[in-house]
């Protein structure tokens, strides 16, 4: 595999050297005291802690805290720290859907905009501790919401504006929320979302589910008609011109909760994944800073939804921490045309850019000419992250996009580590297409085989990390059990991360993907289970299972089993349907890619569904189903692969 060295290009001007990024690692696994306890200062305390690092992976009693005793507060690190030093620059670079709508915030008018919604928030009684949950398209106001929450210690739950009303009916119950922020419609590649309809419905699904939204605000995004309930729904753009553009922030501990994000794992429904504030905020900023080697100035684009992590760390926190401009993207890739991306680049003369491989499969398919038709050369750093990045497509986005001038930095990360891991550093780490290459300072990865037995050597194994890093999940929001169950039982003392991973003779990481039951959509993250649980909540199914398979722009395709109520005829219409029910259920990142009725699904005697043979199935792999022995009724297996959906 090809080794592509530090170009001297990368090198000048960079924040760390090969040399740099050797000795700062060695340190921070060391001496993680006093690498962090310096790092930890980069963020402005109101009380600086004493302690740095008090964290357990022991079972029955895992236990994360970071600077414990330090008071903070988040949203003045984003936002007022900077109003002396940079109070009219850009923080943020709204770019509309429609090319013709963008607009720059400067950190001042920011500052003027979160006090405001955190007023109004008050206003309405939202306290410290009280969660909110957030459903807006990507407009700046979504930031502001975060940052006002942040800005009164009350604790944020951002839902995908993608996701369905019964996925935020879910949500809102889960994380006890009785006020909702949200917008009359949000505006895609030119059609409109109807996001207040949608909420109107979550609230009533929370409602029966024990949870009382009392208060829902507002913001107006197209103008739309939607419906509005008198006593309960605030126009944000109404409220805001009644309160101050000043709020005092509140100070937080530490340990605090920052936010919860609802993430997919591998069993049940989606888990809400529990942030904290001190040492998420180090976190953030400080992968920021290197893994991007920002330089002052500059203009940042990370294409992510602000719905997940990508976007809570690298559009919101770290960004804002770092006093850097961010631009917002309200659109997608391909309207009005393929060119878009790169034409935004070239508008807001953006520097670094940072997307996902699904976005580039895609744009590499579309044809090389929408991007030589741009000139791109603002563009000095390249970021991937979501989802494994195929060497083919790299090889495209160092080319055509980054014409050789870019390095790529392959961020390996996800919604619990709060920030990356595993990546390069651009001035200081060789790149190697498809691998996300090194560790991030203070991050030890550890490769074990399925006894958990440790592995050494260029070896692939199951991807656990052996100690804390600041950005860390604190717990399982409402569930630490659950927490604990999740990640730190299977290779007990460790954190299990759920992905595959290989290291390469010189100790590169090449990280191969799921080994668990979540799957990889888009790089949207989905638990086969809520798919199955989707389907079975139709009338006219019985039993589902759901698998993914290789597919060449979505990364993985949904395939699913579905076997049908007695009685029940299998159709065309049928699978319609079923798709229907799904998106309904989950959102449309769920729709089902093939749907294969199946009268039967090949079971152990004991019952379990033997998975491993429905993923060979569903990858065209039928020569390698390995041992069937243990089926209770081996016919079942052939009925599958002569019905299995258009086989190669
Ligand atoms: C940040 C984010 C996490 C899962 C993770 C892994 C996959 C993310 C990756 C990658 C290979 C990369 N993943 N980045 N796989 N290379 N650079 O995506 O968080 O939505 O929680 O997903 O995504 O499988 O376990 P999240």
């Amino acid at each position: 595999m090809t080794t592509i060295p530090v170009k001297d290009a990368w090198k000048q001007g960079a924040l760390l050297s090969e040399a740099d990024y050797a000795a700062w690692y060695r340190r921070s696994v060391e001496d993680p005291e006093g690498f962090w306890g310096e790092h930890g200062k980069r963020v402005d305390w109101i009380t600086p802690f004493t302690k740095v690092k008090n964290t357990s992976f022991a079972p029955g009693n895992v236990s994360i805290k970071w600077f414990e005793d330090g008071v903070l507060n988040v949203s003045a690190n984003c936002l007022d720290r900077h109003l002396e030093s940079r109070g009219e620059q850009t923080a943020i670079l709204f770019e509309g859907d429609d090319p013709a709508d963008s607009r720059a915030i400067s950190y001042r008018e920011l500052h003027g905009e979160v006090c405001r919604m955190a007023n109004v928030l008050k206003a309405h009684g939202v306290q410290k501790g009280d969660r909110v949950t957030i459903y807006l398209p990507m407009i700046p106001e979504a930031a502001y919401a975060m940052l006002a929450c942040a800005r009164i210690g009350a604790v944020h739950s951002v839902v995908f504006g993608g996701f369905s009303p019964d996925a935020l009916g879910g949500r809102l119950a889960g994380a006890g929320s009785s006020v909702l922020i949200t917008a009359d419609e949000g505006r895609r590649g030119g059609k409109s979302v109807p996001l207040k309809k949608n909420a109107d419905r979550a609230v009533e699904i929370a409602a029966k589910a024990g949870q009382v939204v009392s208060t829902v605000l507002v913001v107006q995004r197209t103008g739309g008609d939607v419906a509005v309930t008198p006593g309960r729904d605030i126009w944000w753009h109404e409220a805001r011109e009644t309160v101050e553009a000043s709020c005092e922030p509140e100070p937080m501990g530490a340990e605090d909760p920052l936010f919860i994000l609802y993430t997919s794992g591998s069993t049940g429904q989606p888990k809400g994944v529990l942030h904290t504030s001190g040492g998420y905020l180090v976190y953030a900023a400080m992968t920021h800073q290197y893994v991007f080697d920002l330089r002052e100035g500059e203009v940042y684009w990370c294409t992510a939804d602000v719905g997940w992590v990508t976007g809570h760390s690298y559009i919101v926190y770290g960004p804002l921490a770092n006093g850097a401009t961010t631009l917002m993207f309200e659109g997608v890739p391909n309207y009005p045309d393929a060119s878009r991306f790169w034409q935004v680049i070239d508008k807001h003369q953006v520097n670094i850019f940072y997307t996902a491989p699904t976005a580039i499969r895609a744009l590499m398919g579309a044809g090389d000419a929408f991007v030589e038709k741009t000139s791109r050369k603002s563009l000095r750093v390249l970021g991937s992250v979501g989802e494994p990045i195929n060497p083919e497509a790299w090889n495209w986005y160092y080319k055509i996009v980054g014409e050789e001038r870019c390095p790529i930095v392959d961020t390996w990360w996800q919604t619990e580590t709060g920030g990356i891991l595993i990546t390069p550093l651009p001035g200081a780490i060789a790149l190697k297409p498809g691998s996300a290459t090194r560790p991030f300072f203070g991050v030890k990865p550890e490769l074990v085989d399925s006894e958990g037995g440790v592995l050494e050597g260029a070896v692939s194994g199951n991807l656990c990390i052996t100690d804390s890093w600041p950005g860390q999940m604190r717990t399982v929001y409402g569930d630490h059990e659950r927490f604990e169950q999740t990640y730190f039982s299977t290779y007990p003392g460790k954190y299990f991360t759920g992905d595959g991973a290989r290291r390469d003779e010189d100790g590169y990481w090449w990280i191969t993907g799921r080994v668990d039951d979540v799957i990889n959509v888009s790089g949207h993250r989905m638990g086969t289970a809520e798919v199955e649980s989707a389907l079975v909540s139709h009338p006219k199914v019985s039993e589902a299972a759901v698998v993914g398979y290789p597919h060449d722009i979505k990364g993985q395709g949904i395939y699913c089993y579905v076997t049908l109520m007695t009685g029940e005829e299998p159709s065309e219409a049928l699978k319609k349907e079923l798709v229907a029910h799904v998106r309904n259920e989950i959102g449309p990142i769920a729709s089902p890619d093939q749907i294969q009725f199946s009268p039967g699904l090949p079971k152990t005697r004991s019952g379990k569904i033997m998975r491993r043979i429905l993923r060979k199935i569903a990858e065209n792999d039928f020569g390698a189903l390995g041992d069937t022995s243990t089926l209770a009724d081996p016919a079942v297996v052939d009925d599958l692969i002569e019905h299995r959906q258009n086989k190669e």
